[in-house]
């Protein structure tokens, strides 16, 4: 039923010279399932990532001239600042077709301060594309997008990019992948030629050289694999044959047989076996010379899953609690989960959503059973970055976005009003850092309150917060980037003008013993009192748990209706600590006792007393300060790392290991999240500019005595810069 995006392009008849495959036509509006790929491609920053979807697209024949990163001209960097900048800041979402295979891909951002963009991605998508720098190898990045893969055991091929570079080392990046990420690599092509000689690879599936050329409308020529060059494929092609039959029982046989195993048996099984994440096939290419990627494309199709290949969905029904499976088919119920929301200046509320069984068309009435309110589906929209183009349904393992959500957000699930469903959220961590704003006039004070709101709607990573104490707004992110994409968006898309503070950490505070404490709320005041009171034990709970509440009320001394009150009491009082007004993390509240009064007790006076309860332990619990420690990786000439290695110790860093990469050296430390403000700069002195790092939070940890005294007697003083 989907009009497809190629219907209104030009090149949609298949005509590109330079496709080089047997993509179809047009595809037939039914789509199957099973030729669908829904495909994230994720990585370090500047890896290649959008340079790598330009070619996609324009292969795919979607486009039809090559958008470069470089020039500004990224179909899939859409964004000014991403133009500017040169980075992906929000992840794009478009599609394409290759084969007669339909595949749906999101580019992602690198920098960790964007990781947000990648959680949602990898939550909603059925496969990825991990893209290395075939110079740097694993960087600290993509271990951090490779470990969020994991999580969803979402299956993925990687792509050995910029074999034209300078001290390209394809081997040495395959090793990295397997010791770095613990991943069972197997190359399914090995390069020919390196650098400025690098000519194509030689494909151990099919047996044959593929040769490319520098011209982007030039097709792939296969030919036989060179003579000086067969030494060193039989034996690449016996190892391989090999690494696969260990990890595929069916393919092991049919290599023990010892008879001539054909290409099909042998994508089969590389397919088999990477769908059970056991393997990870591994190509390699130049996507700026535009060298390997209609091969990546066959690789997707291969060896990546359909909505069919993935265990059916599981959820929860809203009022059962029970377990609901969703078979990814058609005809079975809506389910759908929500993953971004935009607001988009031309259009409006932007949902994103992936369809995980049946279909929606516009004008239905769907359940957001997260919410519990039920919604209509405007018009559908296939999305190119930021271009869209209306489709008349949205079938299972769609991705697609809606216009007309009023109260949908990121992580919600919408669903058959008469089958209701909730699917698993999309956890997102926790910002780290804070700025504090301040409208410049008393125009752009009225402007800033839509401004924030719209923003933290699309980011859930980006968070406002009016501190009552000192009559500041302050917003808190991933980090400095982070927030300055924000402040900028602020004023080019809201004509806010703001004056921006000092960065400031986002310290936590927690509790360090077991107490257990009574809050009462007993008023008596003319005719009707308020009376709740409750007996709570409050305890540390493990780092990165948040807040548990546990319901332990035996023989009913508070009516059932009054316990949720109380657990909201605590919620809402943990937003701001006693020693500082920071946050509180890392609680567990047992409710064992209180009584009620048959006429003036209200969910109003519980919820008093689970605040008063929680203050209360605040004070006798011994309550700490938490700060963001984060993990640190600093890439400078060696000449350069004594200075960089006692700069870092002068910042309460903890080297953890130094490493060689060619002529440069790797530090790898951990360091407080209120040492790096600034560091960009003094790293630049340091090392003439030759030195770069990346970071990310790694985990909260106690500060010191003397440190927190000094956090807590500066309590909510903030400085601004103007
Ligand atoms: N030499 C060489 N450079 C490349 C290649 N592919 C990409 N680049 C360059 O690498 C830089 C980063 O490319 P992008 O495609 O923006 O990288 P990215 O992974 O999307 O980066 P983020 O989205 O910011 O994380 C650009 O300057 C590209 O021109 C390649 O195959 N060879
Ligand atoms: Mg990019």
């Amino acid at each position: 039923m989907v009009k497809t995006i190629l219907s209104t392009n030009p090149k949609s008849s298949g005509s590109n010279p330079a496709t080089g495959r047997s993509e179809s036509e047009t595809p037939s509006r039914e789509f199957p399932l099973e030729k669908l790929r829904n495909i994230g491609i994720i990585a370090h920053i500047d890896a290649g990532k959008t340079t790598v979807t330009e070619r996609i697209l324009y292969y795919t024949g979607t486009t039809y001239k090559i958008g470069e990163v470089d020039s500004g001209t990224a179909t899939m960097d859409w964004m000014d600042q991403e133009r500017e900048r040169g980075i992906t800041i929000t992840s794009a979402a478009t599609s394409c077709y290759w084969r007669d295979y339909r595949i749906n891909i999101i580019d992602t951002p690198g920098h960790v301060d964007f990781t947000a963009e990648v959680e949602r991605s990898l939550r909603v998508l059925d496969g990825g594309v991990v893209v290395f720098d075939a110079v740097s190898g694993v960087e600290p990045q993509s271990e951090t997008v490779w470990r969020q893969a994991n999580k969803y055991g979402v299956p993925r091929i990687c792509f050995v990019n910029k074999m034209d570079r300078v001290g390209a080392d394809f081997q040495h990046t395959m090793d990295m992948i397997d010791e770095r990420l613990g991943a069972k690599s197997l190359n399914v092509q090995i390069p020919w030629g390196v650098e400025a000689d690098f000519r194509g690879m030689l494909d151990l599936v099919e047996d044959k050289a593929w040769s490319f050329s520098d011209k982007q409308q030039s097709k792939p020529e296969a030919i036989d694999i060179p003579p000086e060059y067969q030494d060193q494929f039989q034996k690449a092609k016996a190892k391989f044959l090999e690494k696969l039959a260990e990890n595929d029982d069916q393919f092991l046989i049919t290599y023990l047989e010892g008879r001539a195993i054909s290409i099909r048996e042998i994508k089969l099984a590389i397919r088999r076996a990477t769908l059970a994440t056991k393997i990870v096939p591994v190509l390699c290419g130049t996507a700026l010379r535009n060298k390997g990627v209609q091969l990546l494309l066959d690789a997707i199709v291969d060896y990546l899953p359909s909505p069919d290949d993935i265990p059916p969905v599981h959820g929860t029904h809203p009022r059962t609690g029970e377990t609901v499976v969703r078979e990814a088919n058609d005809k079975t119920p809506f389910s759908a989960l929500a993953f971004k929301v935009v607001a988009d200046p031309f259009v409006g509320r932007l949902v994103y959503f992936r369809v995980y069984s049946g279909c929606v068309k516009p004008g239905d009435q769907v359940y957001n059973a997260t919410r519990e309110n039920k919604e209509r589906i405007g018009r559908l929209l296939l999305m190119h970055a930021n271009q869209r183009h209306e489709i008349n349904q949205a079938d299972t393992g769609s991705i697609a976005a809606t216009l007309g959500l009023k109260n949908t957000f990121t992580g919600d699930t919408l669903c058959d009003i008469s089958n209701p469903v909730i699917l698993e959220t999309i956890r997102f961590p926790e910002p780290v850092i804070s700025v504090a704003i301040e409208p410049k006039t008393k125009a752009d004070q009225d402007r800033l309150g839509q401004a924030l709101n719209s923003l933290s709607e699309e980011d859930p990573t980006f968070k406002v917060r009016h501190d009552k104490d000192t009559g500041q707004t302050l917003i808190s992110g991933m980090g400095e980037l982070h927030l300055e994409v924000l402040v900028e968006r602020m004023f080019r898309e809201f004509g806010v003008s703001a004056r921006v503070g000092k960065p400031q950490v986002a310290y936590r505070e927690t509790i360090t013993q077991h107490v257990k404490v009574e809050g009462r709320f007993i008023k008596q005041v003319g005719g009707h009192g308020q009376y709740g009171r409750v007996w709570v034990e409050f305890e540390p709970a493990k780092p990165g748990e948040g807040y548990i509440f546990v319901d332990g009320i035996r023989g009913g001394t508070i009516p059932k209706e009054y316990i949720p009150p109380v657990e909201q009491g605590i919620r809402e009082s943990m937003g701001s600590g006693s020693l500082a007004g920071y946050p509180v993390v890392d609680i567990k509240a047992t409710l064992v006792d209180g009584s009620y009064h048959e006429v003036d007790s209200s969910d109003m006076a519980f919820k008093m007393a689970g605040a008063l309860a929680f203050k209360e332990a605040m004070e006798r619990a011994k309550p700490i300060l938490l700060e963001p420690i984060m993990k640190m990786e600093v890439s400078t000439p060696e000449e350069f790392l004594g200075d960089v290695i006692g700069d870092i110790s002068a910042r309460r860093g903890q080297l953890e290991g130094i490493e060689e990469r060619g002529t440069t050296k790797i530090i790898r430390c951990t360091i407080p999240l209120a040492e790096t403000f600034g560091y960009a700069t003094t790293l630049r002195s340091l090392s003439q500019g030759r030195a770069t790092y990346t970071m990310e939070f790694l985990s909260y940890l106690e500060l010191s005595p003397n440190l927190a005294e000094q956090v807590v007697s500066k309590g909510k003083v903030r400085t601004f810069g103007v």
